[in-house]
């Protein structure tokens, strides 16, 4: 298997280049999802948790006193700790709507997120219209293949599908919201949810598995944490614990190969 670096210097898009390049520079295939309703609570994660982190997720939407000086601090957080900002929208429109979604409104997404993600059940016209605001602003899309909880429908042809549109569209995304690697191409990244350090779940759906699990077997490239490190009480603690458990499994992985 390719280190994330080499698979780097084959990728076209920026963003892709950048987030493999600081995986391996910085040795994290962590990513936080700072799913809180705060500003405040959201900048302590992003600064305490930054170190170890080469991405933060955020739910822009559902923090209660959002306004453009949180946008301003996550940057700076992001460039002062090297990590890349991830707003999970998860547009789900036809091209045209998720157009002004993305680069309208209150939030501007597109002037801050360098990644975003969408659903493909409105098929490839939704690709086209989030490129057309963010490809030439250097940004990337990721497509959710695949989902956690149980009984989604994001699976079989759907999933397949979703395949087909990534590769026509390689140039913009980046890769796949997916359990485990969907396709053995260098360019695309595959980014995994439902992780704790023990395989379980919430009341809700959501099903959990390991970064040993996820990273090793399923061969995903970088674990998405949420509840497990940001519900502990020494959040910096637990997020070392999960950024070596990582690490660990790609390092395991590589040797393998
Ligand atoms: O299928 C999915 C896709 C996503 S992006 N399942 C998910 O759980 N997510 C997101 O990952 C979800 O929106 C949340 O932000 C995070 C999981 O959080 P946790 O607290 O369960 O770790």
């Amino acid at each position: 298997m390719p280190s994330y670096s080499e698979r780097a210097k084959l990728c076209t898009n920026p963003t892709a280049k950048k987030l493999l390049d600081l995986m391996d520079d910085k040795q994290t295939n962590l990513s936080i999802a700072a799913d809180v309703i705060t500003k405040a609570e959201l900048l302590k994660i992003a600064n305490t948790v930054g170190p170890e982190i080469c991405l933060l997720k955020t739910h822009i939407d559902i923090v209660e006193d959002f306004d453009t000086d949180l946008v301003i601090q996550l940057q700076r957080l992001a460039e002062k700790h090297n990590f890349l900002l991830f707003e999970d929208r998860k547009f789900a429109d036809i091209g045209n709507t998720v157009k002004h979604q993305y680069q309208d409104g209150i939030y501007h997404i597109a002037d801050w997120a360098d990644i975003v993600n969408c659903h493909t059940v409105p098929g490839p016209g939704i690709i086209q219209g989030l490129k057309e605001i963010g490809l030439s602003k250097g940004r990337a899309l990721l497509l959710l293949a695949e989902m956690t909880p149980k009984g989604n429908l994001a699976k079989g042809a759907y999933t397949e599908e979703s395949l087909k549109m990534a590769q026509d569209n390689k140039d913009f995304v980046i890769g796949f919201i997916t359990t485990r690697q969907l396709i053995d191409e260098p360019c695309f990244i595959n980014m995994t949810p439902g992780v704790q350090l023990a395989v379980g779940g919430d009341n809700l759906g959501q099903q959990y598995n390991t970064p040993e699990n996820v990273i090793g077997k399923q061969k995903s490239d970088i674990i998405i944490v949420g509840r497990g490190i940001y519900e502990s009480a020494d959040m910096a603690a637990e997020a070392k614990k999960y950024r070596e458990a990582g690490w660990l499994a790609y390092q395991a992985r590589m040797s393998k190969s």
